[in-house]
């Protein structure tokens, strides 16, 4: 058995006519004409027309084609013909054909997009699933989005790293941790690189990023919201809130620019016309949503968190990306910079799409005195954070940051409804498998 494949789909043109290959995937569709019998293959790049005019083929191999099941898996030698009303413009007329894994029937699932299936037994097959092209172009899309992260953290000096998923203490002090058993004591799935970011601060590192698990145990079940999902972190030091927010808006931009450019074919089967975000983006401070929030007729006290409903209303007045700055110093974290001259105010943003919030970040307490009165403002105990607040006794640079998640860049980029549909393979309330 030859399980050499010397092109894929992508990789064959009509201009090809006569040349000798060797495709290999999955059978995605059977046409039995009779006198004709063609064969829809699919790999990752596209779709190939195998076709087999009966007279002209070998029986034995005829055959044995017209008794292959959908979707096992194949690999076809032929010859490359031009053919106008085939995929892409050319068909192969086999000389030989082996099927290397052959399918069960019927499928768990259609994946032909001929009929709808929902988000529960997509995800029960995911794999499945995935073979569908708008379910893998959507994550074709979102590898070339972090590959412009990563280029253009890079092109902007940061490094990569990669902190602890398993750890002894809170970071988000408020949300909900997942505790487990690390040997004979209680651990954690870290919230948040936050704690690690900074001391990577006071070993000097200056600028690093992180693309990592994040783990939120909250019971939220909504259709932005995961129990596990991806942060896009940075941290950054002898750098205040603004200046970072100018990093975020520059990034969201080129990922735009980039993913318009590098998924134009994806974009167009997805029906996507993506529109460049202009920069710079609004900023809208806290007391001005407020405001709009509140001559929309919903109620909010100052110093609250706006619900999703004000948080909808603010983002269709807004209308575009925007930043949300200068939160009540209460609602934010403990390591979060208050204004020296207004302390009620802090040097902290939310990015916002008028769908829902992407990133947030601030400009961090560096004195190690006042962050240590922070934990204990906000009710925490400063011993479990003995680790942290020792990188800031031996000589801390003001430094700030944000994190952006990847799964909200991608769903509101992609207007995806649900956010399971910008991961693989979805953690929820009621998802741990597959
Ligand atoms: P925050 O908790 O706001 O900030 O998280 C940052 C971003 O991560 C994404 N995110 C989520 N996405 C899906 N499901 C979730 N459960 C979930 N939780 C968070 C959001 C959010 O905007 N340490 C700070 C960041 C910083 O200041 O550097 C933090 O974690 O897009």
């Amino acid at each position: 058995m030859d399980i050499m494949r010397t092109h894929y789909a992508s990789d064959i043109t009509p201009d090809m006519s006569g040349d000798t290959v060797t495709v290999a995937g999955w059978i995605h569709e059977m046409r039995d004409l009779g006198g004709i019998y063609f064969l829809i293959l699919r790999d990752r790049g596209g779709f190939m027309q195998i076709t087999m005019v009966k007279k002209k083929t070998d029986p034995e191999l005829f055959e044995s084609a017209r008794r292959l099941i959908r979707e096992s898996v194949l690999t076809v030698t032929g010859t490359v013909k031009k053919e106008d009303k085939a995929p892409r413009g050319y068909e192969i007329i086999p000389q030989t054909l082996s099927v290397l894994s052959e399918s069960d029937s019927p499928l768990p699932m259609d994946i032909t997009g001929k009929v709808d299936a929902d988000i529960d037994t997509r995800l029960d097959s995911r794999f499945i699933d995935l073979r569908r092209r708008k379910t893998l172009d959507a994550f074709v899309i979102r590898h070339h989005a972090l590959k412009a992260v990563r280029n253009f953290l890079e092109n902007e000096g940061f490094i990569e790293i990669h902190t602890p998923k398993v750890v002894a203490a809170a970071t988000e002090g408020g949300t909900a941790l997942f505790p487990i058993t690390y040997f004979n004591r209680e651990a954690f799935l870290n919230q948040s690189p936050q704690l690690y970011k900074q001391i990577m601060m006071s070993a000097g590192f200056d600028r690093v990023y992180e693309i990592g698990a994040i783990f939120r145990a909250e019971e939220h079940d909504t259709l932005r919201h995961l129990n596990e999902a991806t942060s896009i972190d940075i941290e950054a030091s002898f750098m205040d809130h603004l200046d970072v927010m100018e990093i975020l808006e520059r990034l969201v931009h080129k990922v735009y620019a980039r993913v318009a450019v590098d998924c134009a074919p994806q974009l167009e089967e997805l029906g996507i016309e993506l529109s460049v975000p202009k920069l710079p983006f609004k900023r809208v401070s806290y007391d001005d949503a407020l405001e709009i929030a509140l001559s929309q007729g919903h109620t909010i006290e100052w110093g609250e968190d706006f619900g999703t409903a004000a948080e909808r209303a603010i983002g269709n007045a807004i209308g575009e990306h925007y930043f949300l700055t200068d939160w009540p110093t209460e609602i934010k974290p403990y390591y979060t910079h208050p204004y020296e001259d207004k302390p009620v105010y802090s040097k902290s943003f939310d990015l916002m799409h008028p769908r829902m919030e992407l990133a947030s970040g601030s400009q961090r307490i560096h004195s190690h005195k006042i962050l240590h009165e922070m934990i204990e403002a906000h009710g925490l105990n400063p011993n479990g954070f003995d680790f942290y607040l020792k990188a800031f006794q031996y000589g801390m640079p003001p430094h700030a940051g944000w994190g952006l998640g990847a799964e909200r860049l991608v769903m509101t980029m992609l207007h995806i409804e649900n956010i399971r549909d910008a991961v693989l393979f979805p953690r929820d309330r009621k998802r741990l498998s597959p």
